[in-house]
């Protein structure tokens, strides 16, 4: 392993710990607690990216450098040290130096905690997605919010999630540096003046976005760039004379403002939240981020026309689709730009990624709450939609930006975008066929694919060290940054002692994951059986209903013939419902009322067991993914857009039960129907079954397990102190089931018996457990990257 800076020495690092403990702490090493090692350390690591964060930074100025802005309201980031120890090449030096310290690097590690500033994959494909630009040399800022609070802890009390504020800024964050210099007004409200033949904005209430930014170190210290984070201050003091007359509340309306902005992030990453704050959110993160580029911009330049020349910036879905109508005001209002020049300006520096085709999930304003938070903005959004129809004036079917009331971002985003782009090949498809057919019409080359992917560094590298030991042992150092170099591995899964090592290292992964289990659970696992997983965001389209049907019907089959040849399994649950989602929350509750029931029934003892450890977040799935027999990707057809947790499974030698949604259509094309558990209706199919009105009546009696199961969920078996807990649950399965659960129960129950004779089979898994790994390179974020670089943002790398 290449250490990046090859002048550390251990004995530095030490004296760079203790100096950091003693000056920064201010502690003695004899009474640090954990805490403060832990903080000692992360100083020690962020020295080091100093340099090459800087050296960077003065290339970009230098060589006046193409800069990407990715702006986006949630980056679920995680942890960060152990992430800068792997990509610094100082994971080995950092853990024994703190082992000749006494300390227990491990446990300094978990200390840290988990940055949630995301509610699932969106969040943390920015974050891989920051990583990769930072290893593949792309000048880059991501720019967000520095929520108070992210993403809220889950408990489970009686089975059912209770949320509680989540606080990773309760402890300082060592990784922040505050940019007070930084600091931009962002209006709101007000009216609008008309003066020297000009609309002129007259903000009713401001705050000013002070920025914070984190360094984001690339693989082997190469390259870092920023995430600049806005944290919301008041524009003035409090109001001392309405202070001195008593009036305190009113004295400090300013300052309440502020606080709300940045305090918590949305929970909720499918419905449209119809609160002015969230809109306001939106703006804040937009406005700051932009009069941030133009700024930089011009620090350097005076033609504005040129912008899209030194900047590219991609709008992570929607959430901040009012740059383009905020760009063209800064351009037309602020710098004098006739509208039309400004408009295309705007366009030809913006890209818009598209991440659901859920119709609740494309956020819609109504004019009236949009006019009132952002009046100036009104106007111009509706100056775009009039110019866009008089372009397109020729057309029948033309779709407004402005239709009945309503401010539609996902068309807004679209038309100022110069390129939208879906997430995985099927969803760029049904972008194109479903969501913005018209669009695409009138903008034919406008939407492209580019799949996502997920960093290998954080994702196999650090989470996984027994299976990337052996890979590099296998195939040498390099993978890390060119993951189709896995290929090489495909002709050692033929060999017995490659497949011997590779069952070893997942058997470690195991043992691990069941001792975690244990203590987190109280639920003991057999190491030995089949752990099937699913971790995501609770959803009904996502079916863990499917998943745990499924689990009763096989603990109702084991029990019917207890003496069979059952391959044992432990089905593993993590996720969160949004706060506000009361059927995901009941599949919760469901899950564990489940798990209660057979994780205490003798009969099938160690043959079933079901977990479902509470919070799940970055860093169990660290925890998880490593340990994963089997990945269960099992959405309706047509509905995800992508999954990255799929991918994950994969790189780590899982092979997938699943649908053809999402980028599960690309795995199976990489690693081979064989190596693959496929079922289900197909998204056209889907569509089609939807049509008759009683699929889902036929489906169950066409059944011979599901009448059964869902009878079993009706009599309150698993809810025996209220037997109709779940009476609504089984109608809506019987009577409403548009996630077709019904219609795909038999297939999954066929998939699952084959997943059993498969694992059954020892040779036959680890095999193709491996070739899941070995042609999993497709899937590196590197070349999601590279693809964004090329055909959305046109900007070399700088390495
Ligand atoms: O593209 C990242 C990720 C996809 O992998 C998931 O399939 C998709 O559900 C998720 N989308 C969202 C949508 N949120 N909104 N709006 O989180 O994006």
């Amino acid at each position: 392993m290449q250490v990046t800076d090859q002048s550390l020495t251990p004995n530095l690092l030490k004296s760079d710990i203790l100096r950091h403990l003693t000056f920064t702490l201010g502690k003695d090493a004899d009474t640090a607690s954990i805490y403060d090692w832990r903080m000692s350390l992360s100083y020690a690591m962020r020295d080091r990216i100093m340099e090459p964060w800087f050296a960077s930074t003065r290339r970009t100025w230098a060589e006046d450098r193409k800069r990407v802005y990715y702006l986006s309201m949630e980056f679920l980031i995680g942890r960060l040290l152990e992430d800068a120890t792997v990509n610094l090449g100082l994971h080995e030096m950092a853990a024994k130096t703190l082992a000749d310290l006494g300390q227990d690097f491990r446990a300094i590690i978990g200390n840290e905690p988990d940055a949630a500033l995301g509610n699932g994959g969106l969040g943390r494909l920015a974050a891989c997605f920051m990583e990769s630009m930072a290893t593949l040399g792309c000048p880059a800022y991501g720019y967000g919010i520095r929520y108070e609070h992210g993403l809220f802890v889950q408990r489970f009390e009686g089975g059912q999630q209770v949320e509680a504020p989540e606080d990773w800024l309760g402890q300082t964050n060592p990784w922040e540096f505050t940019r007070p210099e930084a600091a931009y007004t962002i209006p709101f409200k007000g009216h609008i003046e008309h003066s020297g033949g000009k609309d002129v904005w007259v903000p009713g209430e401001s705050v000013i976005a002070s920025a914070f930014d984190t360094p984001v170190i690339g693989w082997q210290g190469k390259w870092a760039n920023t995430l600049r984070l806005w944290g919301a201050k008041p524009t003035g003091m409090f109001d001392l004379a309405r202070f001195n007359r008593g009036d305190y509340a009113a004295a400090a309306e300013s300052e309440t403002l502020a606080r709300t902005l940045s305090r918590v992030l949305y929970p909720d990453d499918t419905t449209y939240a119809g609160k002015e704050l969230r809109l306001k959110q939106e703006f804040f993160l937009t406005s700051a981020a932009l009069q941030d580029i133009l700024r930089r911009y011009l620090a350097r330049h005076s033609d504005l026309k040129a912008l899209h020349k030194h900047v590219a910036i991609q709008m992570n879905d929607t959430h901040p689709a009012i740059a383009g109508p905020e760009l063209i005001r800064l351009l037309h209002d602020e710098h004098g730009m006739e509208f039309t020049e400004a408009l295309e300006t705007a366009r030809a520096c913006l890209g818009y990624t598209n991440h659901t085709l859920l119709p609740e999930a494309l956020e819609r304003w109504a004019t009236f709450t949009f006019g009132n938070v952002l009046p100036r903005h009104m106007q111009i959004v509706e100056r775009i939609d009039h110019w866009h129809k008089d372009e397109h004036h020729s057309r029948p079917h033309y779709i407004g930006i402005v239709k009945h009331h309503e401010v539609r971002m996902g068309e807004l985003a679209f038309v100022m975008a110069h390129k939208v782009n879906g997430v995985s090949a099927l969803h760029s498809d049904l972008v194109k066929t479903n969501l913005f057919p018209e669009l695409n019409k009138l903008h034919p080359g406008r939407i492209i694919n580019q799949t996502n992917g997920v960093t290998p560094r954080r994702w196999l590298k650090m989470c996984n060290p027994p299976l990337a030991g052996l890979i590099t042992d296998t195939i040498g150092d390099g993978w890390e940054a060119d993951l189709d170099r896995l290929k090489e591995l495909e002709p050692h899964v033929k060999k017995a002692g490659f497949l011997k090592a590779f069952d070893a290292a997942k058997r470690k992964n195991k043992v691990a994951l069941s001792n975690w289990i244990g203590t987190e659970c109280g639920v003991k696992v057999n190491p030995d059986a089949l752990f099937d997983v699913q971790i995501k965001r609770i959803h009904e389209y996502k079916r863990q209903l499917l998943n745990i049907l499924e689990t009763i019907a096989r603990w109702d089959a084991i029990r019917q013939n207890p003496g069979g040849d059952w391959v044992p399994r432990v089905k593993i649950f993590g996720g969160k419902s949004a706060p506000g989602y009361a059927v995901a929350k009941e599949i919760i509750h469901l899950i564990n009322d489940v798990a209660e029931v057979i994780n205490n029934d003798p009969e099938t003892g160690d043959l079933l067991k079901v977990v479902y450890p509470a919070n799940y977040n970055v860093s169990m799935a660290e925890r998880l993914v490593p340990a994963t027999d089997l990945s269960e990707q099992i959405s309706t057809a047509g509905k995800e857009a992508s999954g990255t947790g799929n991918m994950k499974f994969m790189i780590n030698g899982a092979p997938t039960i699943g649908t053809l949604d999402g980028a599960n259509v690309e795995i199976l094309q990489e690693v081979g129907a064989e190596n693959f558990f496929l079922f289900g209706l197909t998204a056209e199919e889907a569509m089609k079954r939807r049509q008759d009105p009683d699929h889902s009546r036929h489906a169950i009696e066409a059944s011979p397990v599901l009448p059964d199961v869902l009878q079993m969920i009706a009599e309150g078996r698993f809810s025996p102190g209220q037997t109709d807990r779940y009476h609504d649950l089984v109608h809506r399965v019987w009577h409403h089931d548009y996630f077709l659960v019904a219609a795909d129960f038999d297939a999954y129950l066929a998939a699952q018996a084959a997943t059993d004779a498969a694992y059954a089979d020892r040779k036959r898994w680890v095999k193709m457990a491996a070739l899941n790994t070995a042609r999993s390179g497709f899937f590196s974020s590197d070349r999601t990257i590279r693809g964004y670089m090329k055909d959305i943002w046109s900007v070399e790398s700088a390495l």
